[in-house]
């Protein structure tokens, strides 16, 4: 344990109100170490189970988020907030707490956990039912918030660049599970992410049933043409990405290029300049090759390069802060 971690792990984080169970035993229900939260106890890894009768698990009936946190901060959790809530809203899930609340139980899950730079998923699933599809027998939504850091994608891959393929299969379309919703339910984007695995690439282009580009099994999906930079609006079939957001706001804002949020088809990736993906997990990355075409260069682009700079720059100065983190450490 580092000592920064000791420090914020000696007096029991602040309270989050009625969601804060009772001092207990480290490690148990009720105890002080857990760094994740199930239905207002918090757990640690082994302890922290649902029930085979949820059914998140037996439906992927649910919703969640994937949040980063740099620097004792976590970017952009407002914005998560509100997806959260639109996705819930869509589903007809109503939520046991405010998004004040459910901030509060990220930020302690962030100081529980101990480490400047993090990960937070958070699950919010229909809850406990019985083994049929009737959701109104399931009377309580599980809420999960697990401080833990994902694999991310080595430095090199950040110099080099990835390879894509375009995927058999198409992004679930609009008036079936709208793909803004970011449901518990990603076998479309597992099976086209184990098309690009078997292709020896690392991701896998979704198309919507136009035909048109829609984003990556994990990722959204932005290119330069001519000068132009250009990323599938959300009608085509896309999650909004957080960080999709923030890399508009970039390119346009900061850097003044041409941006236009409008229908991409796979002449236009195949014949553009650059080509990069953006997501919490990826946050900027650069795409050298697609269905075994090399894009621009094959090296990651001017662009490319100089948004990931000032993601970076974004990523590592903004945020809401946890613990003591951000006070010592900015
Ligand atoms: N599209 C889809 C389908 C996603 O799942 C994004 C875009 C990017 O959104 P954000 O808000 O993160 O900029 C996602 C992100 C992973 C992983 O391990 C990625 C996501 C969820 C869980 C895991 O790469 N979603």
């Amino acid at each position: 344990m580092t000592t920064m971690a000791a420090r914020i792990r000696k007096e029991p984080p602040a309270g989050i109100g009625r969601a804060l169970p009772a001092p207990g035993p480290d490690g148990q229900k009720g105890g002080f170490m857990g760094q994740i939260f199930i239905d207002g106890s918090w757990l640690d890894k082994d302890n922290a189970k649902i029930s085979v009768f949820d059914h998140g698990l037996l439906y992927g009936d649910g919703i969640f988020e994937g949040i980063r946190a740099y620097n004792g901060r976590v970017f952009r959790l407002r914005e998560h907030m509100t997806r959260l809530w639109s996705s819930a809203r869509a589903i007809e899930l109503a939520l046991p707490y405010s998004p004040e609340e459910m901030e509060r139980i990220i930020l302690e899950a962030l100081q529980r956990a101990g480490a400047p730079d993090n990960y937070v998923r958070v699950v919010i699933t229909r809850g406990k039912g019985d083994l049929g599809l009737d959701r109104r027998k399931c009377k309580k939504p599980t809420v999960i918030v697990i401080a833990e850091m994902i694999e991310l994608y080595s430095n090199s891959v950040y110099e080099e660049g990835i390879r894509l393929i375009t995927s058999s299969l198409r992004r679930v379309p609009l008036d079936s599970l709208p793909p803004m919703v970011k449901s518990l339910n990603y076998l479309n984007n597992i099976l086209a992410r184990s098309e690009a695995t078997r292709a020896g690439a690392q991701e896998a282009i979704l198309l919507n049933h136009q035909g048109l580009v829609a984003e990556c099994s994990g990722d959204n999906i932005f290119l330069v043409r001519e000068g132009r930079c250009m990323t599938p609006p959300v009608s085509a079939g896309i999650l909004p990405g957080i960080t999709r957001g923030a890399v508009i706001e970039i390119a346009r804002d900061q850097l003044k290029l041409p941006f236009a949020e409008a229908d991409c088809t796979l002449y236009d990736l195949y014949s553009a300049e650059e080509v990069f993906l953006t997501g919490t997990g990826a946050e900027v990355i650069g795409v050298t090759e697609i269905d075994g075409r090399k894009i621009g260069s094959g090296r990651t682009g001017h662009w490319t390069r100089e948004i990931q700079k000032l993601h970076r720059k974004m990523t590592r100065s903004t945020g809401v802060p946890f613990g003591e983190f951000a006070a010592s450490r900015i």
